[in-house]
């Protein structure tokens, strides 16, 4: 009969979990854009109702620039270009940067 012989590891690994970092995607402020352009755009790529868009729209328009949300390096960037490319689209010099989060 065989006989199984369990041994304690010698060494023990720690595993650290290491969490993605987050970009920010950052909604800049400029005087051409019309405000109603831009709640569409965080609507359609940002998937935000009409009243948190109208919100962030306002706070990058009296503040300058608004934080709309952090994502995947990738994610974010695509987000952020798929944006600033619907301004473009319209003639509009709207634009979205990213940002890492510290
Ligand atoms: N400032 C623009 C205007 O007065 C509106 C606007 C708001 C543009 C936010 C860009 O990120 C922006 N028409």
């Amino acid at each position: 009969m065989s006989q199984k012989i369990l041994e304690e590891p010698r060494t023990k690994t720690k595993t650290a979990v290491q969490k993605p970092p987050l970009w920010k995607v950052i909604l800049l402020n400029d005087d051409f854009t019309p405000r109603e352009f831009v709640v569409q755009v965080l609507k359609a790529v940002f998937r935000m109702n009409d009243s948190h868009a109208y919100r962030v729209m306002m706070t990058a328009h009296q503040k300058g620039a608004c934080v709309i949300a952090v994502y995947t390096k990738d994610v974010a960037e695509t987000k952020a270009e798929e944006g600033t490319e619907m301004g473009k689209a319209k003639g509009y010099p709207l634009y979205f940067t990213t940002e890492k989060e510290e």
